[in-house]
């Protein structure tokens, strides 16, 4: 009997990277997601679905399996978490960086850094290692418009370019880590599909090796 597969993928930058190496593995869409309502989309393998869902939901899926299998930013990996889920690949795609940043050429406040971020997890465990008091500020977007009205004297966010901060007057000042998405896969589904997940982790890193 051949294991049934559910695949989760966020719309967006990580569904367009993904589609490239899941078709070296024979999986392709039949429609395309960005004309349809649908959520849950068949593949060209009749054995294999694939859900696209909020990058955020993606580990939360997986965890629990309602997918077998997904793909997230390890920044999203590292917000939740996702202790319950094995991370056999990196998919070396949607590469980015997590960073703080701040206005440019603003000294250091005296008193208590107020970081407005939408990863206060990661930022709590940042300056928690740095032995700094902070006050952390949850956002759920536009973490780059905080500094500049007085929100926050600093944010946690991605960077790629770099664009949408200096066109706000930021700048990146640390480092917290270099992001890229990784496979993510149910521990059950590992072991009670573990042969057809094998097999596609396998394809699926072939794929990334030719890549590079
Ligand atoms: O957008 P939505 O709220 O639905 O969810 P999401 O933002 O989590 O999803 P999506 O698709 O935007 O990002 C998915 C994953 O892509 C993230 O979890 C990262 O691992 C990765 N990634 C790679 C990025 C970027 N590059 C990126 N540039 N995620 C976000 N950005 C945003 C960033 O937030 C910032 O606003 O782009 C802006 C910075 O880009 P530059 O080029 O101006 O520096
Ligand atoms: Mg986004």
């Amino acid at each position: 009997m051949t294991a049934r597969i559910r695949i989760a993928l966020s719309k967006g930058r990580i569904l367009e990277e993904t589609l490239p190496l899941l078709k070296v593995a024979g999986i392709e869409l039949l429609e395309e997601p960005s004309k349809s309502r649908k959520l849950i989309f068949p593949t060209s393998d009749p054995n294999v679905d694939i859900v696209i869902i909020r990058a955020t939901d993606v580990p939360t899926f997986v965890e629990h399996g309602a997918a077998d299998i997904g793909v997230a930013g390890k920044d999203v990996l590292m917000e939740h978490g996702a202790r319950g889920v094995y991370e056999p690949l990196d998919l070396n795609i949607s590469r980015c960086k997590l960073m703080v940043a701040a206005k440019k050429d603003v000294p250091e406040p005296e008193g208590r850094l107020r970081v407005a971020t939408k990863f206060v997890n990661i930022t709590k465990q940042y300056y928690a290692e740095k032995g700094e008091q902070v006050e952390i500020i949850k956002l759920y977007g536009s973490m780059e418009l905080a500094p500049l009205v007085g929100l926050a004297d600093k944010i946690v966010d991605i960077v790629d370019t770099g664009n949408t901060l200096r066109a706000n007057g930021l700048e990146p000042t640390e480092l917290i880590a270099t992001i890229s998405s990784r496979l993510i896969v149910n521990k059950a589904s590992m072991k009670m599909k573990h042969n057809r997940i094998q097999a596609l982790i396998d394809q699926l890193s072939t794929a990334v090796e030719n890549n590079r």
